[in-house]
């Protein structure tokens, strides 16, 4: 019998840590291009994988909370310019196509979310290692997981943060574009602030037809939980007026239908 099986590191249904996490942060931390709105209080990049490896090594899996990585966020706020920011929800590589020629910013282009994008962490009680074998998943075993606690929080704060004209690319293929339960529905449009403008885009995946659009329930559900903050907001069912502009972007997944 395996070491793991008594240690009990595979009792977990997400997957494990990623390989080389601690390197993979620091390179990415390295080489992070300074922009404007990549301002971070500390630039010091052994500091900043100190305080990301502490908030959850030798902790209990299950236990993460806002205050584990009080320190780390402190250490690199996301803060981003008036009218630059794009939120999604089941979209993140069509938000990206969108943000990136045009000068716009998804979580994944500030410090932390470069840092932590489509990696993997926890840790073990007593342990000094990430446990690679496997680490909580939101269904199965725990909410306050250390990954699922981290996106709340860096989204939370990036929602705060956010002036002007926000922009939330949604999948109109899904029976719900907008899903209360996603990190955009229960962290992100809850935090805005009030006077922001949210403008929704709803995608259409060209190989399926609409199942959700502007005037569908899941989109009037939105709207109410904005004007409660009054936060304005804006609703386009498709893209075709910018996906226009910028063809390659046709290429992907998603598209207008003819
Ligand atoms: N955001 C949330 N989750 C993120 C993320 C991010 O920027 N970047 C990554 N890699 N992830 P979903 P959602 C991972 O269900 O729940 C911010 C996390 O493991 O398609 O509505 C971002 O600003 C997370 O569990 O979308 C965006 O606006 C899944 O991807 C929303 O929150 C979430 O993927 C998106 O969160």
């Amino acid at each position: 019998i395996h070491k793991w099986y008594h240690s009990g590191l595979n009792r977990w249904h997400g997957l494990g840590s990623t390989a080389d996490f601690q390197k993979i942060i620091q390179e990415r931390c390295d080489n992070y291009p300074q922009q404007i709105w990549s301002y971070s209080r500390s630039r010091n990049c052994q500091e900043i994988k100190q305080a990301f490896m502490s908030a959850f090594i030798s902790k209990d899996p299950c236990k993460a909370t806002k205050e584990d990585y009080r320190r780390l966020i402190d250490l690199a706020d996301p803060t981003v310019p008036c009218n630059k920011i794009v939120l999604w929800s089941k979209t993140k590589e069509l938000a990206r196509e969108y943000a990136k020629p045009r000068g716009l910013v998804t979580l994944e282009d500030t410090l932390l979310g470069s840092l932590a994008d489509d990696l993997h962490w926890c840790g073990e009680p007593g342990s000094p290692d990430l446990n690679t074998w496997s680490c909580p998943d939101w269904k199965k075993d725990c909410r306050t997981n250390y990954l699922t606690v981290f996106w709340e929080v860096l989204s939370e704060r990036f929602a705060e943060s956010a002036c002007g004209t926000v922009q939330v690319v949604l999948d109109g293929s899904l029976e719900n574009a907008f899903n209360e339960m996603s990190i955009f529905g229960r962290v992100e449009a809850p935090n805005l602030k009030p006077m922001v403008t949210l403008q929704a885009w709803l995608v259409h995946d060209p190989g399926k037809p609409p199942r959700d659009s502007c005037s569908g329930s899941s989109i009037t559900k939105l709207k109410s939980i904005l004007s409660e903050r009054n936060v304005r907001f804006i609703c386009r069912d498709n893209l075709r007026k910018f996906l226009k502009k910028r063809k390659p972007i046709l290429n992907g997944k998603y598209g207008v239908s003819p």
